[in-house]
């Protein structure tokens, strides 16, 4: 006989949802790393991140992950990657089909769910509807020592409600294209020197090589991975190949990990 489903309370599920997540943000206010965005360039570096031992957060603006993976190429649900980027989605269960040369072809639906399981089961906390929309920062060196929140739902609405700040050891631009968090810190904290000239046009093999080798930390406390990368530096835009996106994010993690733990530590 099938097992009788349980009756419960609405208020035992209203307190158990606000506690817990209470338990979190007030955890979370204090990080090692806040991560800012969960595409693929964030998801990886969240992974490599936690599994080294860091307390990492990503802030997620939508009600999903992913970022652009799930647009495939065209909607096409599907994506490249090449080598060496094949092991990181190997190493997280993903399914992979190869081409010639060293390419790969990928369903999207299985990258961007097993990319986030990957972060998750290493330890990563993913806060999804939640915009960063302003830096901390302090000075004497000027440097960026946390990110602002605010829920995306709120900043829809148009209404003002003041944000709460979240202080992190180390703060990844993991935005994309709009390179969100280094557009706040070039308006606002002026002193960084930051400019954003917005990313070239397409060649794929060159975009791909200077994405990764361009990922680092941009200012003292503020990193860049991904197409955010290629915002700052105004280097050209790959479409829809990802290797690169996989392996700066690996990169930036390793670049954390070093600075917060010193030479010679690694993502297990
Ligand atoms: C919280 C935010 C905020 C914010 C944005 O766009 P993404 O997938 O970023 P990457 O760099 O990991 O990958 C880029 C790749 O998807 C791509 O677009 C490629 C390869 N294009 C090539 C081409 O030629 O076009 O993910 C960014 C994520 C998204 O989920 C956003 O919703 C989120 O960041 N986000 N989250 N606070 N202020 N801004």
């Amino acid at each position: 006989m099938a097992e009788e489903i349980r009756e419960v309370e609405e208020e035992v599920i209203t307190r158990a949802i606000i506690q817990k997540a209470m338990e979190d943000w007030i955890n979370l206010a204090e990080t090692d790393v806040a991560v800012v965005g969960a595409g693929p360039s964030g998801l990886t570096a969240a992974r490599h991140l936690a599994k080294a031992g860091l307390k990492t957060v990503v802030f997620e603006r939508k009600l999903s992950f992913g970022g652009g993976i799930g647009g495939g190429g065209m909607q096409f649900h599907k994506i490249v990657v090449q080598t060496p980027a094949d092991k990181i989605l190997k190493d997280v269960g993903c399914k992979l089909e190869p081409l010639e040369n060293g390419l790969f072809i990928v369903d999207t639906a299985d990258m961007m769910a097993k990319l986030a399981c990957g972060a998750l089961d290493a330890g990563a906390k993913i806060i999804l509807g939640v915009t960063v929309d302003d830096l901390i920062y302090r000075d004497s060196p000027t440097r960026v020592v946390g990110v602002v929140v605010q829920w995306t739902s709120v900043i829809m609405a148009g209404i003002h409600v003041d944000p709460l700040a979240v202080k992190a050891k180390a703060v990844i631009d993991c935005t994309g294209h709009d390179a969100e968090v280094l557009a706040v810190a070039s308006r606002k904290i002026p002193e960084l020197g930051i400019t954003i000239q917005g990313e070239k046009s397409m060649w794929s093999s060159r975009a791909e090589e200077l994405t990764v080798k361009n990922t680092r930390e941009v200012c003292p406390g503020l990193f860049a991975a991904g197409m955010a990368v290629a915002a700052i530096d105004q280097t050209p835009r790959m479409g829809p190949i990802f290797g690169g996106m996989l392996l700066s994010g690996a990169k930036v993690a390793q670049l954390v990990i070093e600075k917060l733990k010193g030479k010679g530590a690694k993502s297990s």
